[in-house]
C-alpha cells in the first residue's frame, strides 16, 4: 500500500486536499483529506470517502460500444471520425455540437484537447448556462475578479448571512467555521425557501418564496438608507452608482417585499437592524437566488447590501461567492489549447431541445457528451430524450458509468476518472490551486479525455506539430503561460498545492480591490443594466392558477448533481408542505403525479415542515430509475432563464401535484 497526495476535482467549492491509499495493483483502497488544505482540515465527505464504490461499481464503463456492442478504441475511434467527417462535409462544423458541464472542473480534463479539436472542426460552440452563469456575470460587473472573504476568515464574523445555499449538504468545510465563530458569539441568519440544516439553528431564517430575492434585496438596501445605516462615506470612496441603486430600491418598502415574498414583514427589519449592528458582517451566497428569471439582479442587489452596509475593510467582513475566477490566479488552458476561438453559431446549453428541434442552416447533426449528463441534469427532459433518441441525431458519450445519457448514445466511450488522470484544479470557494498526479489504475479500457480528442484530432487530420498533447505537456503550456508560472509549479513541486501571490486571507477593501480600472465597486454597472434590460427590474411570479406550486430542486447530500446517482438505491420522494399535501387529499408515502405543461413526474409524497406552503422540492441529480415513470425534476422546468448570462431558471417551474390511485386488483 501507498498513501499518496491528491486533490478533489468534484464541482464542490471546497476543493480538498486528499490523501489516498493505494494497493499495490493501483487499486484505490482509502481515501481521506489531508492537512494540506486548512479548510480541508483533515475531512472529506461522504460521497468521496466512498470512491472506490463509484470507481469500482457494477456501473463503471469498461469498454467502447457501438450500439451497444462492445467493439476495439481502434474500431469506436474510426466510426467516430468518419461520421463526424461525413456530417462536416455535408453541413460544416456548425453542425456538431459538443456538449460539457460539471463533470470535471479542472484545466486538463474541462478545456484542453476538446477545446482544441471542436474549435478546429469549428464545431458550434456551447454557452455553460447550467450554473454560476448569472452568478458570475453579476460577481464580473460589481466586483470584477476580486476574491471574497476567505471561508476561514469567517470565524472572525459577528454576524453570517447564509443566503440561498445548504452547505450540510454543498460546502460542508465552512459548517464547523460557522460552529467557531457562533460560540464566539456570532449570530446567524438563514435566508432559503427551506428550513435547512442551519436555517433551523439560526437566529433568525427568512423563508423567502422562490424567486423574491430581488425585492427583500433591494428593500433592505431601501431601508438601510431611509434608517441612516448607510455607509456613506464608505459609498462615496469606493463605490459608484450609488444613487441609481437608492431609487431603483425605492420602490421596495419591508412589507411590499414580504407581500411578494410571502413572509412577515417583521422578519426583514429584523435583518436589517442586526446587520446595521453587526461587524464584521459576512454573507456567503450560494445558487439558490440565481436560479430564476430575477437571477442576476438578485445577486448583485445581495452583493450590494454589503457594500451600502459599508462591511468590508475588516478581517471576515463582506461576502463571498465564487473565488474560481479570483484574477489572482489568472490560470487559463488557453496557451495549451493552441487553437484561438472563431466565430461560430453559440447554442445555449438550457436549449438543447429545442436547438436540436429547430435549428436549420445548419441543423444539429451530432451531439458529442463528455463530463456531463444532459438526459438527468438538463432542462425540458422529456423533449430532451425525444431528441437524443433521434435516429438522424448522432450522439457520443464519453462517461465513467452508465448514466441515462450514455444509455442513449450511440457511441459509449469509457472514461477515466478523479485519480485515474493528471488534474490541474482550484476551488471556488477556497483559494488553492492543486496538480494532482494519477495514482490509480484505471478499470478496464477507460482513456482520459485527452486521450480521446488527441487520436480524434490525429485521425481527422488536425494535429499540427509543436502541439502540446500529452498531460505533461499540456501542464507544462498552462505553467509557461502564467505569469508566475514558475513560482505556482515550485509549491506544487514541493506539496502539490499553492496559494496565491496575494497570500490565504486577503481583506476585500484592504489587500485586494474590485478589478474595475477605478477600483470601485459597481452598483448598477452599465453592461449588466443593458444586458438585463434595466437591472433590478423584478420579474413577477410565474406561477398559474394551474400550476401554483414552486418546484424546488436543489443539491443532494449524497451526489454531485447527477455524479454517483448509480449509487443510490432510494426511490425519489417530492417534498411538499402539509397544507399543500392536505388541500389535496395526499398523505405521506402516497403516489403521486406532478406535473405541468412540459412534462411529468411519477413518484411518492413525503410531507415535511421544511417548507412553506406553496413551495415543493424535488432534488437535482435523480436518475430516470429514480422515479416510476422514468422522469424527474428536469422534465417540469421549463426552457427559461434568467435576466443575465444566461442562466437557466431552474427553480422558475411551477407544477401541480395530485395523489394517484393505486389499481386494486380485482
Ligand atoms: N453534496 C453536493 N455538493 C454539491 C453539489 C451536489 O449536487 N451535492 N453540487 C455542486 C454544484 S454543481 C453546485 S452549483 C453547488 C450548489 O450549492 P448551493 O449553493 O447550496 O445550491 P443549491 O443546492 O442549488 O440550493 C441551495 C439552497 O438554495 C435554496 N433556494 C432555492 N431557491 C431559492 C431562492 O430563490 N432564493 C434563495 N435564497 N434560496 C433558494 C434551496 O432551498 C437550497 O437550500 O453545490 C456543489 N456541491
Ligand atoms: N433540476 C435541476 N437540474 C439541474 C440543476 C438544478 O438546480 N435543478 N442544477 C444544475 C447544476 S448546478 C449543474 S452544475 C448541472 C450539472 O450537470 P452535469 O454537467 O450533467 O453534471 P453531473 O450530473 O455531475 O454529470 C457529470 C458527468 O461527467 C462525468 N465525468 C466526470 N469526469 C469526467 C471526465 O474526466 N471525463 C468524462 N468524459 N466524463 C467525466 C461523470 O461521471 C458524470 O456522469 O446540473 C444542473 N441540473
Ligand atoms: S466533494 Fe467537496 S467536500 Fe467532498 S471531497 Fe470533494 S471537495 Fe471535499
Ligand atoms: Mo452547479
Amino acid at each position: 500500500m501507498t498513501v499518496h497526495r491528491s486533490a478533489c476535482p468534484l464541482d464542490c467549492p471546497d476543493a480538498c486536499s486528499l490523501a489516498v491509499t493505494v494497493h499495490e495493483g493501483g487499486r484505490v483502497v482509502e481515501i481521506t483529506g489531508d492537512e494540506r488544505a486548512p479548510i480541508t482540515n483533515g475531512f472529506v465527505c461522504g460521497k468521496v470517502r466512498k470512491l472506490a464504490d463509484h470507481l469500482y461499481g457494477a456501473d463503471r464503463i469498461l469498454h467502447p460500444m457501438i450500439h451497444g456492442e462492445r467493439v476495439s478504441w481502434e474500431t469506436a475511434l474510426d466510426h467516430i471520425a468518419a461520421k463526424l467527417t461525413q456530417i462536416r462535409d455535408r453541413w460544416g462544423g456548425a453542425a456538431i455540437l459538443p456538449y460539457h458541464y460539471g463533470g470535471s472542473n479542472g484545466w486538463l480534463t474541462e478545456g484542453a484537447l476538446a477545446t482544441r479539436f471542436f474549435r478546429r472542426i469549428r464545431a458550434s460552440i456551447l454557452d455553460r448556462t447550467y450554473c454560476a452563469s448569472a452568478t458570475s456575470a453579476a460577481q464580473g460587473g460589481v466586483v470584477g475578479a476580486m476574491p471574497g472573504v476567505m471561508l476561514e476568515d469567517y470565524a472572525h464574523a459577528k454576524l453570517i448571512v447564509v443566503w440561498g445555499t445548504n452547505l450540510h449538504a454543498t460546502g460542508i468545510h465552512l459548517v464547523p467555521v460557522i460552529e467557531r465563530a457562533r460560540e464566539a458569539g456570532a449570530k446567524l441568519v438563514v435566508v432559503d425557501p427551506r428550513a435547512t440544516p442551519l436555517a433551523r439553528r439560526a437566529d433568525l431564517h427568512i423563508p423567502l418564496r422562490p424567486g423574491t430575492d430581488l425585492p427583500v434585496a433591494l428593500s433592505i438596501i431601501h431601508a438601510m438608507f431611509e434608517r441612516g445605516h448607510a455607509d456613506l462615506a464608505f459609498l462615496e470612496r469606493h463605490a459608484a452608482e450609488v444613487d441609481v441603486l437608492r431609487s431603483r430600491a425605492a420602490d421596495w418598502s419591508l412589507e411590499a417585499a414580504a407581500r411578494e415574498a410571502a413572509i412577515d414583514p417583521a422578519l426583514l427589519d429584523r435583518f436589517v437592524e442586526l446587520y446595521a449592528a453587526s461587524s464584521p458582517a459576512a454573507i456567503r451566497i450560494g445558487y439558490g437566488p440565481e436560479r430564476n428569471r430575477n437571477g442576476g439582479s438578485a445577486i448583485a442587489a445581495i452583493m450590494a447590501i454589503a457594500a451600502v452596509g459599508g462591511k468590508f475593510g475588516v478581517r471576515g467582513g463582506g461576502f463571498t461567492m465564487s473565488n474560481g475566477d479570483s484574477a489572482r490566479w489568472k490560470v487559463t488552458p488557453e496557451a495549451a489549447i493552441a487553437e484561438e476561438p472563431s466565430i461560430v453559431r453559440h447554442v445555449n446549453m438550457g436549449n438543447l431541445a429545442s436547438a436540436l428541434a429547430t435549428l436549420t442552416d445548419p441543423p444539429i447533426a451530432a451531439v458529442f457528451v463528455y463530463n456531463c449528463n444532459p438526459a438527468a441534469t438538463a432542462p425540458d427532459q422529456v423533449a430532451v430524450l425525444e431528441q437524443l433518441r433521434r435516429d438522424d441525431v448522432f450522439v457520443v458519450c464519453h462517461e465513467q458509468v452508465w448514466t441515462d445519457t450514455a444509455r442513449l448514445a450511440d457511441v459509449v466511450l469509457p472514461s477515466t476518472a478523479m485519480l485515474e488522470h493528471r488534474e490541474i484544479s482550484r476551488g471556488y470557494g477556497t483559494m488553492r490551486l492543486y496538480d494532482a498526479r494519477p495514482v490509480a489504475t484505471p478499470p478496464g479500457e477507460a482513456r482520459s479525455n485527452n486521450q480521446v480528442f488527441a487520436a480524434l484530432l490525429d485521425r481527422m487530420g488536425l494535429a499540427k506539430p509543436g502541439d502540446p498533447t500529452t498531460d505533461d505537456e499540456l501542464a507544462a503550456a498552462i505553467f509557461a503561460s502564467h505569469p508566475a508560472g514558475a513560482e505556482l509549479r515550485a509549491q506544487l513541486d514541493s506539496r502539490g498545492i499553492a496559494t496565491p501571490s496575494v497570500g490565504e486571507h486577503p481583506i476585500p477593501f484592504v489587500d485586494v480591490f474590485p478589478s474595475h480600472p477605478d477600483r470601485k465597486i459597481h452598483l448598477v454597472p452599465g453592461p449588466l443594466d443593458r444586458e438585463a434590460g434595466g437591472l433590478y427590474t423584478y420579474k413577477r411570479d410565474p406561477a398559474t392558477s394551474d400550476y401554483p406550486l414552486a418546484l424546488i430542486s436543489p443539491a443532494l447530500a449524497t451526489q454531485i448533481s447527477s455524479t454517483f446517482g448509480q449509487l443510490r438505491t432510494a426511490p425519489a420522494q417530492l417534498e411538499l408542505a402539509a397544507a399543500d399535501a392536505a388541500a389535496r387529499g395526499i398523505a405521506n408515502g402516497d403516489a403521486i403525479r406532478v406535473w405541468n405543461a412540459r412534462g411529468e413526474i411519477r413518484c411518492t409524497a413525503k410531507i415535511t415542515s421544511d417548507l412553506q406552503p406553496g413551495t415543493c422540492l424535488l432534488p437535482k441529480g435523480l436518475w430516470h430509475k429514480h422515479t416510476s415513470n422514468g422522469h424527474t425534476s428536469n422534465a417540469v422546468i421549463p426552457e427559461g432563464f434568467a435576466d443575465l448570462g444566461g442562466q437557466v431558471a431552474w427553480n422558475d417551474a411551477r407544477v401541480q401535484v395530485s395523489k394517484v390511485e393505486t389499481q386494486t386488483q380485482s
